[in-house]
C-alpha cells in the first residue's frame, strides 16, 4: 500500500478521537472511530447496562472493517487493540494521560463513577499499552503523552512526519 494505516488506541479519555481527527486533518488519512462504527452498523451483541457500553463482537467488527483497511490510508481509533489483525497497521499509537486528566475528561462526558474508576485503573495498570505489546511489534508502537493541548499538537506533528516519509 502507498499510504499507511494508523491505529490510535488508549484508555477512554486519553484523547484518541480528538487526536485521530487532527491526524486526519493534517495528513488526509480517512478517520474512523470504531466505537461509532459498532453502534451505527450493529457490530455488537447487545448492551451491557452495568458498564453503559455495548458487548463487543470482535468477529463482526473485523469482518466489517477488512475491506476498508485493505488499501491503506486509514486512521482509526478504539480503546482496545488486540482484536485487530497485526497486518492492518503500519503505526500503533498508544496515548497515555494522567489519571487526574482521565477522571476529569470522563466525568465531563457524564460517565458513571464505576465506569470512571474502571478506566482510571486501566490507565494505572497500562492495560492498553501491554495489550499493544502483545499484539504488535515494538517498532510499530509509539507511546505518546496526551495531557495537554501542546502534547496533542506535538503528537499530531510526529504522526504527520511518519505519514510523509511512508
Ligand atoms: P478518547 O477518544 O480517548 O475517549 P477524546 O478524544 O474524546 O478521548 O477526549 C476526551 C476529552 O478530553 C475531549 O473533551 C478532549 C479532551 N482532550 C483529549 N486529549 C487532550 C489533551 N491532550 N489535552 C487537552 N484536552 C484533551
Amino acid at each position: 500500500r502507498c499510504s499507511p494505516n494508523i491505529l490510535v488506541t488508549g484508555t477512554p479519555g486519553t484523547g484518541k478521537t480528538t487526536t485521530a481527527e487532527m491526524i486526519a486533518l493534517a495528513t488526509g488519512l480517512e478517520m474512523v472511530t470504531v466505537g461509532d462504527l459498532i453502534k451505527e452498523r450493529g457490530l455488537h451483541d447487545g448492551y451491557n447496562d452495568e458498564f453503559d457500553t455495548y458487548w463487543l463482537n470482535e468477529d463482526k467488527v473485523v469482518d466489517e472493517m477488512e475491506s476498508m483497511m485493505a488499501d491503506g490510508g486509514m486512521c482509526i481509533d478504539f480503546h482496545t487493540c488486540g482484536l485487530f489483525p497485526e497486518r492492518w497497521f503500519d503505526l500503533v499509537i498508544v496515548l497515555r494521560a494522567g489519571t487526574d486528566k482521565i477522571y476529569d475528561r470522563l466525568e465531563g462526558r457524564g460517565y458513571k463513577s464505576n465506569k470512571i474508576q474502571e478506566n482510571v485503573e486501566c490507565e494505572i495498570m497500562q492495560v492498553v499499552l501491554d495489550e499493544a505489546h502483545e499484539s504488535y511489534k515494538p517498532k510499530v508502537i509509539m507511546e505518546l503523552e496526551s495531557n495537554t493541548v501542546d502534547d496533542m499538537e506535538a503528537n499530531v506533528e510526529k504522526v504527520a512526519a511518519f505519514v510523509k516519509q511512508f
